[in-house]
């Protein structure tokens, strides 16, 4: 799963994305070049099991960035730019909320609102031309022979295209599970789930609970397919930078309780609909991610296509009790162990053993 990293120039994309893949890379991205990047997905329930099971290994799930170029004014060249983006599964759009006179903001002032409006119609726009050319192509095909796909593909798309005319991005609109296929291989920008990413300063930093206020932004944590996360882009990459047992210690000089960047992977996960169940034992502890919603069968495929085809149970623990309990033969003895059937919805931070033929 990726999610393409967006914003203005000069917002912090690339110091995001090289605090959360942590990889080393230039600060400049010319237009149409991106860098993809890996992120391990920080889970407490994985580090807090592998203290108990002590395993040889520990793999915890990981997503991937995409940094691409600064979006502008000139729509010509941000069609290069958003490119990379049309295969991304969710957008993260850096939004300036830093004042820093060293790097000035292209308009002149820092106005969170007005930046997210300016980049929401530059993608509306985009999906318009693309809704407008798709309907072109329709409308032809279905001139040439009646089709019950084609005209499913027209109903959509005319309703994607008065959807953008009237400024509301695909993301807010409802679709039936036939018709969200349908526009999903139109790889619409506006469908996208969007995380927004606010971008304090560090003398911001003891306001981060009340930052979406502060910039009047409430309405846009409830839209649907949305979140916003603050999050202070210089502290972060100063911890990023540090040894892992001098973190806890500047975090404490900061007065932050918890890491910007395990928040923001956190958020990413969740908004792209992911969860994790958990694998563990001697060899390896380990999260697997898998789609809110999928059956114990469908999750068993994550590990090995072998063992969803030759189903037959799985034994769920809630990794918490599993953790109380020490061991999987105490958890056992206090029926904490359920047996469930192929159709069981697995819960995120279920630990599964899979029994399976074959
Ligand atoms: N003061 C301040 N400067 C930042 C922050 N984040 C990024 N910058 C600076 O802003 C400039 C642009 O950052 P960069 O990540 O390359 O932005 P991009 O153009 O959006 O990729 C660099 O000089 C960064 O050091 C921040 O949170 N505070
Ligand atoms: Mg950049």
């Amino acid at each position: 799963m990726q999610t393409g990293i967006i914003g203005l120039p000069q917002v912090g994309k690339t110091s995001l994305f090289r605090i959360l893949t942590r990889a080393r890379v230039e600060s400049r991205t010319q237009p149409g070049q991106a860098h993809v990047g890996i992120a391990r997905v920080p889970d407490a329930r994985v580090t807090k099991l592998a203290e108990l099971f002590k395993p040889k290994k520990i793999t915890f799930a990981t997503i991937e960035y995409v940094d691409i170029g600064g979006l502008q004014k000139d729509r010509e060249k941000n069609s290069a730019s958003l490119v990379p983006l049309r295969e991304a599964d969710a957008l993260a759009h850096v939004v300036r909320v830093f004042d820093d006179p060293a790097i000035p903001h292209p308009s002149g002032s820092i106005d969170a609102m007005r930046d997210i409006d300016s980049i929401e119609i530059e993608l509306m726009l985009t999906d318009l031309e693309q809704a407008t050319r798709r309907l072109e192509r329709v409308e032809k095909d279905l001139k040439k022979k009646k089709d019950p796909q084609i005209e499913l593909e027209q109903s959509v798309l005319l309703r994607c295209r008065a959807a953008l005319e009237a400024e509301k991005p695909l993301r807010e609109m409802e679709f039936k599970p036939e018709e969200k296929k349908a526009v999903t291989g139109f790889t619409f920008l506006t469908q996208k789930p969007m995380l927004y990413v606010l971008n304090l300063g560090d003398d911001e930093i003891s306001e981060i609970d009340h930052v979406i206020e502060k910039h009047k932004l409430e309405k846009l944590a409830t839209k649907p397919q949305t979140a916003v996360v603050p999050f202070c882009g210089k502290i972060e990459a100063e911890l990023a930078e540090l040894p892992d047992a001098e973190v806890a210690e500047m975090m404490k000089a900061y007065g932050i309780t918890e890491s910007g960047r395990d928040r923001l992977i956190q958020a990413t996960y969740r908004l792209l609909g992911l969860i994790s169940f958990l694998t563990c034992g001697e060899p390896e502890c380990r999260a697997w991610t898998i789609e809110r919603g999928m059956t114990a069968q469908k999750a068993a495929g994550a590990i090995h296509s072998d063992i969803e085809k030759n189903f037959i149970k799985a034994e769920v623990v809630r990794w918490e009790d599993l953790l109380a309990a020490g061991s999987f033969a105490v958890a056992k003895e206090r029926g904490q162990f359920r047996l469930e059937g192929k159709e069981y919805i697995v819960q995120d931070g279920d630990v599964i053993l899979f029994r399976h033929g074959g």
